[in-house]
């Protein structure tokens, strides 16, 4: 492994590298080319101490006592900071619980019989989900007890409860931490427009008291929105199994028309998975002149659609626009979030289509075609035919695909992981007592054009490996280690000698594909799991989180309601919060005595690596299972980095 960034100021990954340089070639303007025109970027943004809420501003406080040190309506940079971050959360929660609301209405269509394209795959599923409820399932037809979920799921989003009912798998002394601060999610929609109440001038004024509010936001999202998404997009779409697939932009294909599925919510991109396969269409696709259709997820669509269907993936967040750039690339079709509107423009200079398909994700420059559940497979057949129209004008001299695909496994819902384990997490929970595995991580979040492509990802997630850590990943993270080849059962190789027998002997990798953003979800019920068969609370378990390349609000959320759930969390990238002291202690430590976890700031890999591994080995101390101390893991971190230096 490259300890330094050498291997490419912008990236790590050589398909990206090939593509950037034709970018340059070509004059096309791409992700770093805009960040290198902002820069230097706004100190007192970057610090969280500027505030446009209101119109007697904006303001920003100097946190280094030289200008003014309050705003207009004399809110302070403690106020200011908590207020940003909070209104942060509360979009990233928004965009979440948005999704799983657009996943729960096409749901309680298909349970009425209006749509056209879906089914209900896990029946199963849908059953435990409605006995969690209380919804009586046996001899009823499965579309009665579809509804009376849906019913129920709705209220979930609602104003009148006290508490979500997912939070019944929370383990009770974690519900007991949350009851005593007043941070038990109600509804998802009331904990969001509470954040934004309480931030306008003149609401909340209490730092502390926003983060709290701010972490009760994002337990909506975790154990709400997010949990939603995932739960019935199993039920639709299928529960996702172990499943060999590839990675990289060698998946797009000279000889096919290629459409690449580009967003988040799979609704619309599972339709055009079945609407490929039509014999029509790829008689028609034939005529053009194509071998037939390819399709390839990028971002978030792209790991529902490799999670359930095994569909093989083009790449994380900052390959979508390198994507267009292999002039390979018919269609570009987007649902919502994380797609920057700098496709269309890149789109201009090749032959490729952007299709947006939601009403609430407009992309000036992109054809519009609705998506409608109703009629989701004539929608889906329809964009399909866009594409191998578009193919007749693709110009073969223009085509580059860099790179050969790299295999990659991914299908690790909770469900695959204990199936793997013989249907109980007992022999994790006994591997993990050993010590044959000192812990798990999960590591999630995007790429963040700060950061080389990928670097932040794959370094830590080695690290980890090598020192018997299970990694769990989701997200851009999972897609950055699979064209690192560190997701396939061979990669157990690359592991420290516990986890590579476990892997063996399992068949699996040591870093598993849990999903996507809002699949972060699944590492939450594991975690409760793990902490209910072992009576205790999940900040007592030898875990930990890291997002280190993160860019996104949505991040945010999910950072903020992985510590509150009692994990702790290393972030890769800083956050807007360091013009106020007491945020950044409050965060970094004050929460630790709160909620049992705090969050760290650590931009490079390997020292989160030894952060999270002393972090790992003190809770395993703390449970009374043998340990490895500190100082230990300090003096060889110590060699390493004597040895880098040489
Ligand atoms: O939801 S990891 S860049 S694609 S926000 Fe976006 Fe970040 Fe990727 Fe998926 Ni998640
Ligand atoms: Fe300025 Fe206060 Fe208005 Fe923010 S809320 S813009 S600090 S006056």
């Amino acid at each position: 492994m490259n300890r330094t960034n050498s291997n490419g100021k912008h990236t790590i990954a050589g398909d990206a590298r090939e593509m950037i340089a034709r970018a340059q070639e070509e004059n096309i303007a791409t992700v770093w080319d805009r960040l290198r025109e902002q820069e230097p970027q706004c100190g007192y943004c970057a610090m969280g101490v500027s505030c446009r809420n209101c119109a007697m501003g904006p303001c920003r406080v100097d946190p280094f006592g030289e200008g003014p040190r309050k705003g207009v309506c004399g809110a302070t940079a403690d106020t200011i900071v908590a207020r940003n971050l909070g209104r942060a959360i509360a979009a990233g929660a928004s965009a979440h619980s948005d999704h799983g609301r657009d996943i729960l209405e096409t749901f309680a269509a298909l349970a009425e019989g209006k749509t056209s394209g879906y089914r209900i795959t896990d029946a199963e599923k849908l059953k435990a989900l409605a006995r969690e409820r209380g919804i009586a399932t046996d001899s009823r037809p499965i579309e009665d007890v579809a509804r009376d979920l849906a019913a129920a799921l709705f209220e979930e989003f609602g104003t009148r409860k006290e508490s979500l009912d997912f939070l019944a798998r929370v383990p009770a002394k974690r519900r007991e931490v949350w009851r005593k601060l007043g941070i038990t999610p109600r509804g998802i929609d009331r904990e969001n427009v509470e954040m934004l109440h309480r931030t306008h001038m003149g609401v909340d004024n209490d730092y502390a008291n926003i983060l709290l509010h701010a972490l009760r936001t994002s337990l909506s999202d975790g154990w709400g929105g997010s949990m939603i998404a995932t739960e019935l997009s199993d039920v639709m779409f299928g529960t996702p199994k172990p499943v060999l697939s590839r990675v990289n932009l060698g998946t797009l294909r000279a000889d096919s028309v290629n459409i690449a599925l580009h967003g988040h919510n799979p609704m619309l991109s599972d339709v055009i998975v079945q609407a490929a396969q039509d014999p029509e269409l790829v008689r028609m696709a034939k005529e053009a002149g194509a071998a037939g259709i390819n399709l390839v997820g990028l971002c978030c669509t792209g790991n529902e659609l490799l999670m359930r269907r095994g569909v093989p993936m083009a790449g994380n967040h900052l390959m979508q626009e390198l994507a267009i750039m292999t002039g390979a690339l018919e269609a570009m079709v987007v649902d919502y979030q994380c797609i920057m509107p700098s496709v269309t423009e890149v789109a201009k200079c090749f032959h490729t289509q952007v299709i947006s398909t939601f009403d609430k994700a407009r992309f000036p420059g992109a054809i519009h075609v609705r998506f409608d559940p109703e009629r989701g497979i004539e929608t889906g057949k329809e964009i399909v035919r866009r594409g191998i129209e578009a193919f007749r004008n693709r110009n073969p001299q223009r085509v580059r695909i860099p790179a050969v695909p790299v295999p990659m496994m991914a299908g690790f819902s909770v469900e695959a992981i204990l199936g793997a384990l013989g249907g109980t997490p007992q022999p994790l929970v006994d591997a993990i007592a050993k010590g044959t595995i000192r812990g798990a991580v999960g590591i999630v979040g995007c790429n963040n054009p700060k950061i080389p492509q990928d670097y932040g990802h794959v370094a830590l997630t080695r690290r980890l490996i090598e020192n018997d850590i299970l990694v769990l990943v989701t997200g851009c993270a999972a897609v950055a280690n699979g064209k690192a080849g560190q997701m396939t059962p061979e990669a157990a190789e690359m592991a420290g000698p516990g986890l590579k027998a476990v892997c063996k002997s399992l068949g699996i990798p040591p870093v598993l594909h849990v999903g996507s953003c809002v699949d972060n979800s699944r590492i939450l019920v594991l975690a409760a799991a793990l902490a209910n068969a072992l009576g205790v609370d999940i900040d007592q378990l030898p875990l930990a989180g890291a997002a280190p390349e993160w860019y996104s609000e949505k991040a945010v959320s999910i950072g903020a309601y992985v510590v509150a759930s009692g994990i702790f969390t290393v972030l890769g990238v800083e956050p807007p919060i360091f013009g106020s002291k007491k945020v950044v202690e409050l965060l970094a430590s004050g929460l630790e005595g709160v909620v049992g976890a705090k969050f760290a700031v650590e931009p490079d890999p390997e020292k989160a690596a030894a952060l999270i591994r002393k972090h790992i080995e003190a809770k395993r101390a703390a449970l009374g299972l043998p340990h490895i101390p500190p100082e230990t893991i300090h003096a060889a971190e110590t060699r390493l980095y004597a040895e880098a230096a040489d």
